[in-house]
């Protein structure tokens, strides 16, 4: 009898960690692209809960867009996959039953427009990472390179995932298949508009325009939920808990929270039932989050990690850390905003680091460093861009930037190597080779790089001194010494 988690071995989970639908039994709603842990730990669960809660058939078919590993773990378990939640006091497992179908987008992308064509599906979300957007993060224009530009301008199959909406929706068009909202997931300031424009711009470059604009939103979401990689004991865990092997288990923090603009022309899973927030505008809390918590998150994986520190809540326990924190969150997160009604930043601010605070998750502090060019913008940038338009000296901000541009010189203060995972890595590489590697070497290569940096911040005197003061101290003292005497 095989001992992997199926259909069939489904009566072998304790009952309370069994789906909360009935696997396959709600028709497909939804198409989801990027079959990541985020996904799999968050909407998929919001949107079991709304179906146990409310039914519908909303079922999710998910597209992995290039990696086929999690697909085929999938595929060998029925679509069923577990979610373990990591608490103080203890964890708990459940198997998530609302994934009806998959699809491989880089071997069958044909299949993929065929369901954004079809009626049935009302909805297309998307976690494809701040970079699949193709949009530069610092000034939001569209980066048309060959393989988009195929995508639009040919029949050959689509490359990107903008390719594959716009494929999509022209076959929609073609089908009739009716109105349909395209709800980004990922953590991009005011998702919702920045999809917006990217659809928007697309239908032009493919007479598309009038019908997308009779036909399609673009409803804006804040998500939350801290989900790291998987590992080895990930596995382990859930084999414990289940009482069956599966190997596309995944684990995360208990909180959970996704907030919702209420724009959806062809109906929704009712997941104000699972928990979730349905609002007019939810760009203040996407602000919110994306300061505070994301903001937070690569602080202290670039400074954990430039010490030594393997994980977030390794790394919260240096010297200093938390407290140098807590004055980012004060002195320049909370006042470069205006936080939703009722929301007290640094309230807020702090339940960001009791959650980073869970050693159980082992989450990695390179994980959260990954990608730092896509993600520093809306993250760091943009609050210090703003606490100096008010006229202040934005010093935390800066040594979070500071500690960016030291982490990918790719050593740790320890002289073991750190990995630049970045869709810029070469652009920045090339910079750096060509600088002289002194603090205000590395501030003006990497201050150049426009698409990070905007212009006002480029040139901007105050910022650039602040950046060259942070790294002289880590030159002199280390990343560990200058946070123990930071705040
Ligand atoms: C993290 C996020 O890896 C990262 O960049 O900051 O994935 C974070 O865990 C989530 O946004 C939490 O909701």
């Amino acid at each position: 009898m095989s001992d992997r988690l199926r259909l069939s071995t489904l009566s072998r989970v304790p009952a309370a960690s069994r789906p909360r639908i009935t696997p396959g039994e709600a028709g497909a709603g939804i198409v989801h692209l990027g079959l990541g842990a985020f996904f799999r730990a968050h909407q998929a669960v919001f949107t079991e809960d709304a179906m146990a809660a409310a039914g519908g058939d909303w079922g999710i078919v998910g597209v992995a867009p290039r990696s086929v590993t999690v697909l085929e773990a999938l595929r060998a378990q029925d679509n069923l996959y577990s979610v373990t939640t990591l608490a103080a006091g203890g964890r708990s497992a459940r198997v998530i039953g609302s994934l009806a179908g998959l699809r491989h987008a880089a071997s069958d992308p044909g299949a993929v427009v065929a369901l954004i064509a079809d009626p049935a599906i009302r909805m297309v979300t998307l976690t494809v990472t701040e970079k699949a957007y193709r949009l530069d993060p610092a000034t939001g224009r569209l980066l048309l390179d060959d393989d988009l530009r195929g995508d639009l301008e040919t029949d050959r199959p689509p490359r990107t995932v903008p390719g594959l909406l716009i494929r999509g929706l022209a076959a929609r068009r073609q089908a009739d298949g009716g109105p349909i909202a395209l709800v980004s997931c990922d953590n991009l300031p005011a998702n919702g508009h920045l999809l917006r424009g990217l659809v928007d711009h697309l239908a032009e470059a493919t007479a598309l325009s009038g019908w997308v604009r009779e036909n399609v939103t673009c409803p804006g979401t804040m998500v939350d939920r801290i989900v790291p990689a998987s590992t080895a004991e990930t596995l382990a865990v859930a084999r414990g808990e289940l009482g069956v092997r599966d190997e596309a288990a995944l684990w995360g923090e208990p909180y959970r929270a996704w907030i919702i603009e209420d724009d959806f022309p062809a109906g929704r899973p009712a997941w104000e039932r699972a928990g979730a927030v349905l609002t007019g505008d939810p760009r203040p809390w996407e602000r919110l989050k994306l300061r505070s918590l994301n903001g937070v998150h690569s602080a202290v994986a670039y400074l954990g990690a430039l010490a030594g520190r393997k994980t977030i809540a390794d790394a919260l326990t240096l010297p200093g850390m938390a407290a140098t924190m807590r004055r980012f969150i004060a002195e320049d997160i909370a006042p470069s905003f205006t936080a939703p009604d009722g929301v007290d930043t640094v309230e807020y601010g702090e339940e960001v680091l009791r959650r980073f605070d869970n050693p159980a998750m082992g989450h990695r502090t390179v994980q959260v460093a990954m990608d730092g060019s896509q993600k520093l913008p809306q993250r760091v940038l943009h609050a210090v861009r703003d606490r100096r338009a008010a006229g202040a000296t934005p010093r935390w901000g800066a040594l979070v930037v500071a500690a960016w541009m030291r982490f990918v010189r790719g050593v740790a203060d320890d002289g073991s190597p750190l990995p630049l995972d970045d869709p810029l890595a070469g652009v920045i590489r090339a910079r750096l080779e060509k600088a002289p590697d002194t603090p205000p070497g590395l501030v003006d290569a990497l201050l150049g790089l426009d698409s990070v940096f905007a212009p006002e911040l480029a040139g901007d005197e105050v910022v650039r001194q602040l950046l060259v003061d942070w790294l002289t101290d880590f030159d002199r003292h280390g990343v560990a010494a200058t946070l123990a005497s930071a705040a």
